[in-house]
């Protein structure tokens, strides 16, 4: 299996058009329309899909050191996401379901935006056709989130470098939504921190309190408390290290057209086997837009408040 994942990286450099060396960290983006509006679009590369063509691994499946996507930034609030339906999968803010207007999350007392660094690890996929034995909920049908919970402030479309601590068993409206707690490799503390104990240790109460920050934050919206498998304690490394290696091998199925992929756009430049795979000539990619990032739209007045849930 490992074999047939296993990506040419020097391959792949030159899709990447990187600044230097030929790790996925120097991926450039491309940015068109302005933050905070519908717009808004953020392509990788000229031009691959950040949810299939980058690596999972950094290095190889043993090191536990996983490229992660940065959606959201620590302490702001819009709902950037790796979009699905659009082709080469950019970052678009989600829009909400009733106004499809961009998407913010309110400020959870005593929250401001999340917590830390949210996004996701590519070339990995929760399969909506599948129940989790250990929630009894179907998966998301997302790549599994992480939350980084090192100090740096990232920025939408980093590619962080990440190492695997555990997992929170979210239940979120139904739905199987792993949230890998991860920890940027660069940061102070990664070398004293290798499962979900030491979190405690070096950070007292971040986990209590991002159990809660998921119970609750889609609560003033109305929508009912959500709940997180385990009695609400993340599990550790083992076990999440199994839930990545799954949801790649469910990914893997996506893109080499064994599962449904419904509605989501699976082209992609690098994956061995996939019918979906493009050349770097196609009329897809020459479609997309050229670069014209605009100045951010002015953020609602509502996220100078916090929301206050019982
Ligand atoms: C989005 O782009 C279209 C076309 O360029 C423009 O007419 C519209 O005003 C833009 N919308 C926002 C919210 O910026
Ligand atoms: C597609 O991926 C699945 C999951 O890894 C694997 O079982 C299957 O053999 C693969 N099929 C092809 C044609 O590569
Ligand atoms: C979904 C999609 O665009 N699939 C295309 C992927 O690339 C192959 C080969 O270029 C095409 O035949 C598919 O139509």
């Amino acid at each position: 299996m490992q074999r047939i994942l296993q990506l040419s990286l020097i391959g792949l450099s030159s899709l990447f058009a990187l600044a230097s060396g030929n790790s996925a960290q120097g991926i450039h983006t491309r940015q068109i329309g302005s933050p905070f509006t519908t717009n808004f679009t953020m392509y990788f590369g000229v031009i691959i899909s950040p949810f299939h063509d980058i690596p999972l691994y950094t290095h190889d499946k043993t090191d536990g050191v996983y490229n992660m996507v940065v959606e959201i930034p620590r302490w702001t609030n819009a709902k950037f996401e790796i979009n699905k339906e659009t082709a080469m999968n950019p970052i678009k803010q989600d829009l909400t379901k009733d106004t499809h207007e961009p998407r913010f999350v309110p400020n959870i007392y005593p929250f401001k935006g999340y917590p830390w660094n949210y996004g996701a690890l590519p070339q990995t996929w929760e399969d909506p056709h599948r129940i989790t034995k250990d929630t009894g909920a179907k998966g998301d049908n997302d790549p599994i989130d992480v939350i980084e919970i090192g100090d740096q402030v990232g920025h939408t479309g980093q590619i962080k470098q990440v190492k695997l601590l555990g997992v929170f068993g979210l239940i979120d409206q139904g739905e199987t939504d792993w949230k890998l707690v991860m920890i940027d490799v660069t940061d102070p503390l990664a070398k004293v921190l290798n499962d979900i104990d030491d979190v405690e240790k070096h950070k007292p109460g971040l986990l209590k309190d991002t159990a809660r920050f998921f119970q609750v934050y889609k609560m003033p919206q109305g929508k009912k408390k959500n709940t997180i498998a385990f009695n609400n304690v993340p599990q550790n490394k083992a076990y999440a290290t199994k839930l990545v290696y799954e949801t790649h091998e469910y990914w893997y199925a996506l893109v080499n057209g064994t599962s449904s992929k419904d509605s989501i756009h699976t082209e992609n430049l690098s994956v061995k086997n996939s019918p979906y795979k493009i050349s770097p000539d196609s009329a897809i990619l020459a479609a997309v837009q050229p670069n014209n990032p605009l100045p951010p739209a002015t953020l609602p007045k509502s996220l100078d408040t916090w929301s206050f849930v019982a």
